[in-house]
């Protein structure tokens, strides 16, 4: 790939994080990271990260900072290495991050990270901004970083392929007003991290199999729901996939369990405001934490609901957003 114009100069990237509807767990190539399953997500505006990359012939190591704190991650310095021999760049970056969702905490914050760091990496380094996620070699080498990741390169409805892990736009961010509200339980790093509990749960459980082979009707399911803008059938197939998520993973040997007793009294919580005629559907990552999807017009209400329940750190209302942007610095 050839570069635009000489270095050395910096790019920042912003990048939103995204929540799967229909989720990612496991992986067909664990060196490539290539996921064992498709997924579809919706990204965010508001909670997310910006990071700042400036390749720079007067350092001798890759410097990184998240939130102000140097760092030393083995994770951001791949993503670098990956983008150097791509553009044919040999000089250390300095990479400053801040952001705007908790760390590691099954809150998509490594997505938004990959993504806005792999991006910005491309643009200092030379190579074009625009339209990231039709660039294959930056799809992958987000991807490589996590995999849910490349997803935060579009904005609002996202698709990403099992077959050659491409990222689709499925509906904009303004195409369809919808929420999602963050219940937040807790605020401590989950306990296993995403990658060691794929292994994990592939490896030892008896519905991982099954798991897979289910997966490709919620994807259609969840495509048509999508086309059709028909929210409650968007909503079930969401916590249908969530259940067999876990439910695969609590089947593994020992068990892996994110969600909490707080996680369940949430459930009952959105359960109910259903039977009360409010459309409201929950999904749970690698963490105890509760995210509701509902039309835009019903989030204050449903936050309102929500935080009535004893024990949480937070109620946020969030809204679609735009995928991973960029600015050249100059
Ligand atoms: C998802 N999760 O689809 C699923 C649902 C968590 C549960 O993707 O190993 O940090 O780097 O590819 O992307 C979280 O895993 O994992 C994740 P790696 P990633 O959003």
């Amino acid at each position: 790939m050839t570069r635009s114009t000489p270095l050395p100069r910096a790019c920042a990237a912003s990048a939103g994080v995204n929540f799967a509807l229909v989720k990612y767990w496991g992986k067909r190539d664990a060196a490539l990271n290539l996921p064992a399953v498709g997924s579809i997500s919706l990204t965010l505006a508001g909670p997310g990260t910006r990071t700042t990359v400036a390749f720079d012939a007067a350092l001798d190591a890759d410097h990184f900072t998240l939130d102000g704190v140097a760092q030393a991650d083995a994770g951001v310095v791949g993503v670098l290495d990956a983008v150097r021999a791509a553009a044919g760049v040999d000089l250390r970056a300095r990479v400053e991050s801040q952001n705007t969702v908790a760390t590691a905490a099954g809150l998509a914050s490594s997505a938004s990270g990959m993504a806005a760091l792999g991006l910005a990496a491309w643009g200092a380094a030379g190579l074009p901004v625009e339209a990231p996620a039709t660039q294959p070699a930056l799809v992958e080498i987000v991807r490589r970083g996590s995999g849910s990741a490349p997803r935060s390169l579009l904005g609002g409805l996202v698709e990403l392929r099992v077959d050659d892990a491409s990222v689709h736009p499925l509906a904009a961010a303004d195409a369809w007003p919808l929420a999602i509200v963050v219940a937040r339980v807790g605020r401590g790093p989950k306990k296993v991290k995403s990658r060691p509990g794929m292994t994990h749960t592939a490896e030892t459980s008896p519905y991982y199999a099954p798991w897979i082979e289910a997966h490709p009707a919620d994807l259609a399911a969840a495509r048509a729901a999508i086309a059709a803008r028909d929210l409650p059938a968007l909503g079930a197939v969401m916590e249908r996939s969530t259940l067999r998520m876990h439910a695969c993973m609590w089947a593994a040997d020992p068990p892996l369990r994110y969600l909490q007793g707080r996680t369940l009294d949430l459930m009952d919580a959105v359960e109910g405001l259903r039977d009360a005629g409010v459309g409201a559907w929950y999904t749970m990552d690698a963490g105890p934490h509760v995210k509701v999807l509902c039309a835009a017009d019903d989030a204050p209400r449903i936050a309102a609901a929500l935080a009535q329940v004893p024990g949480l750190a937070a109620v946020d209302v969030c809204h679609p957003g735009p995928g991973a942007r960029a600015e050249v610095l100059p």
